[in-house]
């Protein structure tokens, strides 16, 4: 499913969790939102009295599990991390040959977190001092120690700078590249992870290639097609260069030909037709933004097994279309799992009814546009090729960047076949998967490589999954190197230092190897497009990384904040500190959407009209926008209708009883009807609700649109109706963990 929402992949594993001393919990509720996976947290709890740290604004059932837990406000994590930082400099805990050696940046770090003494932590985030020095000193004291995060970071207009945040305080504390430690990311829908990989996004090419002239010469010669052809499928050749709409505001593609808030840059035209495939669209923020952009299309087509309630919520009368696709039981192939490790997956039963499987409907879209040949050109066999096989090892042939090269069919398939043969903690293969990881999480550099289970990890050799950290950005930055230190390379290895990411030029002198005439004449420039293999092949036996071994950067000098800093989110409820920790300046042709971020924060005093901070989150027997669970009549039951919780001196404050009617009131004039459950899981200054809902809208149901015998069991108000303006500065998910609103009785 193309949904790239989640951030970052895990640089461990579900199972490894269970070798954490400690675990701290920023933003994620896998008790309810990863139950299967959850059960490592427990066991580590149980097997070796590991504590829990849970930091969620809500009580949350997580939180229930937890032995320390911290009701933030929505939006201050990074003052939280400073807080924890400062007290860990000055006490001395963090590890200093971890950053000497292994990090860049990190003087910028101490110095910011001078900046946050506890009293101010304690301020802004709404923790009490105590606590957050009890919670540091534990998670200090007792390492590994894992860092969770899911949604609760990374939905925010800052969320990019929690996201690196949260690594800085592993690497002040050397929990990364060890067993039990790492940042352990827990991704979204199925697949998520591997939708990422292929780069279902904007601004990419697949295996996270840029967008340059030289990635889609590699990628025309991998995919067997004319790079001119390619070209001329542009506007002007600029525009293959050029980051396209994201899912979070293609509507403003549609409204936004005039000037004015929203402004798009796309070549003179608005977007006309919306292809929407495994995307519920309800979930999008700013859903009648949605709505009205549906309704402005030439043309809507929706390929899903259910309803797609984007089809629902539109006025549109006329070619709108719902295309029956088949679920994943009646298709194949390799799906990646929040690890980086693939799956195989077979065909339970053949597509059901008239419906049909998603690559057929993009391969008959092809061939009515005409360019069906180029699309399978890169499998091998051109027109006879076999799916999914052959897709599986064109993705293994031309990914480099993340190490797919080992992820051949055949040793996919092998791994399914015996699941049973590898061990559930380390992942670690018996018997004939001797030698080899479960799933060969990336990067598996080799098709007899043994995929990497803990990333960065240098206390093993590359062959068995070691390595540093990639060299990206150079070899220095303003005069100071950023290769890694004297005798931090993996084990076993020909070179024990930092070294540069492997080229044709550079490759005899790292490696302390001589090639022979005839492997000169076939490597490729450098690693990443050495589609002779020759390069990782040599690196495995001399023991190197073919992405080098430097510095983890903690400043990345090219991004507006180089070092993560505090920003109140947009509509924030402490007026008093956006002053003092304002939003970023507004940022035009933001993926081709002008963007606002101070002019909208200080338009006015949100507070003032808007209190209450509004929080959205996931129910265990519900997903995503919802529609796949609300049409099953059992998990429908469960939680029958929309609802906010809310706790009893809030909602008496408003005169709002449990169990009635309420509406909540957005900043940009939208509201939602829904019931109110008191509840003591939030504080009296913000409500919770659940992004699972659609079918009402404003408080209109619209029952009545869904096709005879099509109506779920369940239908509601979108919270996104009433989540808030607001989008990341870079990578522009919607700040729908960070809003404010206004309630009332209904
Ligand atoms: N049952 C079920 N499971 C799911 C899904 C589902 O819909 N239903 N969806 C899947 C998908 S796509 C995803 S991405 C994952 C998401 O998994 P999670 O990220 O765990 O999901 P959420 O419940 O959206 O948010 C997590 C927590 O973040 C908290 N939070 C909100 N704002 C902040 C903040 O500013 N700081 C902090 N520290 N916490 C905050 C919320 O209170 C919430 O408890 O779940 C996956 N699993
Ligand atoms: N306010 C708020 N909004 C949010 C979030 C939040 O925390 N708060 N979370 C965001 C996040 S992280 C996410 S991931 C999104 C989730 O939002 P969506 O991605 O919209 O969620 P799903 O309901 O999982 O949508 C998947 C759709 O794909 C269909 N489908 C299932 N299997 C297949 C298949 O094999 N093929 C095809 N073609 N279709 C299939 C389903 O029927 C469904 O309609 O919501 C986002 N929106
Ligand atoms: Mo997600």
């Amino acid at each position: 499913m193309a949904n790239t929402w989640g951030y970052g992949a895990m640089t461990n594993s579900l199972g490894d969790i269970q070798n954490s001393k400690a675990i701290i919990i920023f933003g994620a509720n896998p008790a309810v939102n990863h139950p299967v996976g959850f059960q490592h947290f427990l066991k580590a709890k149980e097997r070796n009295n590991t504590k829990i740290i849970v930091v969620d604004p809500r009580y949350t059932k997580t939180a229930a599990k937890a032995d320390y837990y911290a009701q933030i406000r929505p939006g201050t994590d990074i003052p939280f991390m400073y807080g924890m930082l400062k007290i860990i400099f000055e006490n001395g805990w963090h590890d200093k040959n971890f950053i000497n050696d292994r990090v860049y940046g990190m003087e910028d770090i101490m110095k910011e977190a001078k900046n946050w003494p506890i009293e101010r932590v304690a301020d802004v985030t709404g923790v009490d001092a105590d606590l957050i020095v009890q919670i540091t000193k534990h998670y200090a004291q007792n390492t590994p120690g894992t860092l969770i995060w899911a949604m609760g970071l990374t939905q925010h207009t800052n969320g990019s700078s929690n996201t690196r945040m949260a690594p800085i305080l592993q690497l002040a504390l050397g929990n990364m590249g060890v067993e039990g430690g790492g940042c352990n990311i827990l991704r979204g829908h199925d697949n998520v992870q591997g939708a990422t990989d292929m780069c279902c996004l904007s601004h990419t090419l697949p295996g996270y290639y840029g967008l340059s002239e030289g990635s889609w010469k590699y990628f025309a010669k991998m995919w067997n097609v004319d790079f001119d052809w390619l070209q001329g499928r542009f506007k002007d050749p600029s525009w293959m260069g050029k980051k396209g709409f994201t899912l979070a505001r293609w509507w403003a593609g549609v409204l936004g030909e005039n000037p004015g808030e929203d402004a798009i840059h796309n070549a003179g035209t608005r977007l006309k037709a919306l292809f929407v495939m495994g995307n519920g669209i309800t979930s999008t923020a700013q859903t009648k933004k949605v709505k009205e952009a549906l309704d402005n299309l030439d043309l809507a087509v929706f390929c899903d097994p259910f309803v797609n309630e984007g089809a629902i919520i539109t006025d549109k009368q006329n070619d709108v279309y719902i295309l029956p696709a088949a679920t994943q039981f009646e298709t194949a192939g390799s799906v990646t799992a929040t690890n980086r490790s693939a799956q195989w997956r077979t065909e339970v039963v053949k597509p059901m009814y008239e419906s049909k499987t998603d690559q057929d409907i993009m391969f008959e879209l092809a061939k009515k546009l005409g360019f069906f040949e180029q699309l399978t050109a890169g499998m091998q066999k051109g027109k006879d090729f076999v799916w999914p096989d052959d897709a599986t090892n064109e993705i293994a042939r031309t990914i480099k960047t993340i190490g797919l090269t080992g992820w051949t069919a055949d040793r996919l398939k092998k791994h399914q076949e015996n699941w049973h043969m590898f061990d559930e903690v380390s992942g670690r293969g018996y018997g004939e998967m001797t030698g080899e990881y479960y799933g060969l999480p990336w990067p598996c550099w080799t098709t007899s490589h043994s995929g990497s289970p803990v990333l960065y990890n240098i206390n093993r050799s590359v062959k068995e999954g070691g390595m540093g950290f990639r060299n990206r950005f150079g070899l220095e930055h303003d005069g100071v190197d950023l290769l890694a230190g004297k005798g931090s390379a993996p084990k076993d290895s020909n070179n024990k230092d930092g070294y540069p990411e492997i080229t044709k030029d550079n490759i005899e002198a790292v490696l302390k190897i001589k090639l022979t005439e005839a492997e000169k004449s076939k490597i490729g420039k450098n690693w990443k497009v050495d589609t002779s293999n020759i390069i990782a092949e040599k690196c495995m036996e001399a023991g190197i990384a073919p992405y080098g071994n430097a510095k983890a950067r903690a400043k990345v000098w090219t991004f507006a904040d180089p070092i993560p800093k505090h920003r109140e989110p947009l509509h924030s409820p402490r007026t008093d500190l956006t002053k003092e920790y304002p939003s970023f300046a507004d940022k035009k042709d933001h993926y081709r959407v002008d963007t606002r971020y101070i002019s909208e924060q200080t338009k006015q005093d949100w507070a003032k009209d808007f209190p209450i901070n509004l929080v959205t989150g996931r129910l265990v027997n519900l997903n995503g926008a919802g529609m796949e669970n609300r049409a099953s009549k059992y998990l429908a039951k469960l939680t029958p209708e929309m609802f906010c919780d809310i706790h009893p001196d809030l909602a008496g404050t408003y005169g709002i009883r449990d169990g009635s009617m309420m509406w909540i009131h957005s900043p940009q004039g939208t509201k939602i009807k829904v019931k109110a459950h008191y509840s003591f899981s939030v504080s009296n200054d913000r409500v919770f609700i659940p992004i699972h809902f659609a079918g009402v809208m404003e408080g209109e149901s619209l029952l009545h649109k869904y096709p005879d015998g099509t109506a779920p069991y369940a239908t509601g108000e979108s919270a996104n109706t009433v989540t808030n303006y607001g989008y990341d500065i870079v990578t522009q998910i919607p700040e729908t963990k960070g809003g404010l609103c206004q309630i009332s009785r209904a």
